[in-house]
């Protein structure tokens, strides 16, 4: 059979920016489904032509080989339940590799033709404390970027842009797109105290605290990995070979801060919401979806199931995460957001037979993501006298999870996978300081529940989960 060619300019029209007014950091396949689609979109409404992207990637090469031939187009397929759509998108113009090439990461921030840095980085790439939300200034890279070497951390690469700018004195605006609370705030204080750790750029702090807005924003999109039939079934479809093809869910949602410090895209005229406050959005974003997603990762994957969608399916897994979010999150929601609407909607998205999101991929970077997306819901919850069982639950689910996987000698996908893999116990997990703070370790009374729970989850017999569920 000879080889197909490749979609690129060459085998495709589609319209194109002409400069690039927006750098990305973290070209995954999260981002090419929203952001990339979003600008996409927008440049088709608006006829505007300079909103093009150019993506860094942060670790591995495989996407500007993915990318690259392809002159940065790839085809977006979005699946329901049943209906397929296929769309090429335009927006992306340029990858690179920023651990390759930390210069150009540092120009393309600085250029003048640059209004806005988005990031899906993931909640690792910040290099946090999860129970602060504090950057690490001890985490090596980040003690090797404040030495002044090419900065290879996301933080030490705005840091090092901004300072460029600020020369020109040059607005910018830094939009972070990933899964953490009051998102924009949070890298706005790491890339602050990164700043006066270096010291060495007295009138930078000042000068970004005036002139660069960090504004928060949700987003929302169900981008499972591409497998090797999604990429054959899109050849067989168009005659092209599209090594950077995403598939995603047609359900998206972006809301943003509207606290631009120059122009943006007409995001807008194509669904981005822009509200002066996100953060009862997020709040019940992360608290809802991310949260059950969680818990259906983790006992899915005890339970057996390869998807997110089988995982839903089950009835003890779907009333648990009922009861979570109806008893222990929805008090903990700010006023005004309809949580029973939106955990139906979630549930009907999860059940979505054809993205097959697995349980496992789901389950990946755990440390980072229980902080986020359920341990500030366990203090709110502790703090208001309410329920927080099922959120023990959740947490035991995880301990559960990383002491199977470790028992079966199966590595873990997780930044602390080492620390992670000589617990012996529920109560050894729980003394991860950086993950549970000195609140919720194993002599806390909600500790006590999760090692109980852990107890439950770990003989998984049909017996003992009916006395606990009924
Ligand atoms: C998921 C998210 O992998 C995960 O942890 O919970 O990536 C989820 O699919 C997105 O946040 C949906 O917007």
């Amino acid at each position: 059979m000879t080889a197909s060619p490749r979609l690129s300019d060459a085998t495709a029209e589609v319209v194109r920016p002409r400069s690039c007014g927006i750098v990305h950091l973290g070209v995954g396949a999260f981002f090419r489904a929203h952001q990339a689609a979003y600008t996409d979109e927008a440049a088709r409404m608006t006829g505007e032509t300079q909103w093009g992207i150019i993506g860094f990637t942060q670790r591995s090469n495989t996407v500007v080989e993915q990318l690259a031939p392809q002159d940065g187009l790839f085809t977006l397929v979005s699946k329901g339940v049943d209906t397929t759509s296929a769309t090429v998108v335009g927006s992306v113009l340029g990858v690179r590799n920023a651990a390759a090439d930390p210069a150009a990461v540092v120009e393309a921030i600085a250029a003048p033709s640059t209004h806005i840095v988005t990031l899906t980085v993931t909640e690792k790439g910040y290099r946090l404390d999860p129970s602060s939300g504090r950057i690490r200034l001890d985490d090596p890279e980040i003690a090797a970027d404040l030495t002044g070497r090419p900065p290879r951390t996301v933080i030490g690469q705005l840091a090092a842009g901004l300072a460029r700018r600020m020369v020109r004195d040059s607005p910018l605006t830094v939009l972070c797109c990933d899964n953490l609370p009051s998102n924009g705030r949070i890298l706005s204080a790491a890339v602050a105290e990164f700043i006066a750790a270096r010291a060495t750029d007295d009138d930078l702090a000042a000068w970004v605290a005036r002139r660069v807005t960090f504004p928060s924003s949700m987003v929302d999109r169900i981008v499972p990995a591409t497998t090797e039939d999604d990429l054959a079934a899109n050849e067989r479809r168009t005659g092209l070979r599209d090594d950077a093809l995403v598939v995603c869910e047609p359900f998206r949602q972006w809301v943003i801060e509207d606290d631009f410090a120059g122009p943006r895209p007409g995001w807008d005229q194509v669904g981005v919401q822009f509200v002066d406050d996100v953060e009862p959005w997020e709040t019940m974003k992360l608290r809802v979806l991310n949260a059950t997603h969680s818990v259906l990762a983790y006992l899915g994957a005890l339970r057996g199931y390869t998807t997110i969608a089988e995982a839903m399916s089950d009835q003890d897994l779907e009333k648990i995460c009922r009861t979570m979010v109806l008893r222990d999150i929805a008090p903990t929601v700010p006023g005004g957001m309809d949580v029973v609407a939106y955990g139906e909607q979630v549930r009907s998205r999860f059940l979505n037979p054809a993205l097959r999101h697995t349980t496992r991929q789901v389950a990946m970077d755990g440390s980072q993501k229980l902080g986020p997306r359920l341990l500030g819901t366990v203090r709110d919850a502790i703090a208001a006298g309410g329920s927080s069982d099922m959120l023990a639950l959740a947490v035991a689910a995880w301990c559960a999870f990383v002491l199977d996987e470790t028992k079966a000698g199966r590595p873990l996908d997780d930044p602390l996978a080492e620390q992670l893999s000589k617990a012996d116990s529920a109560a050894d997990l729980l003394d991860i300081d950086s993950i549970f703070g000195p609140d919720l370790g194993p002599h806390s009374p909600f500790g006590a529940r999760v090692i109980a729970w852990t107890d439950v989850v770990q003989t998984n017999s049909p017996s003992e989960w009916e006395r606990v569920l009924t």
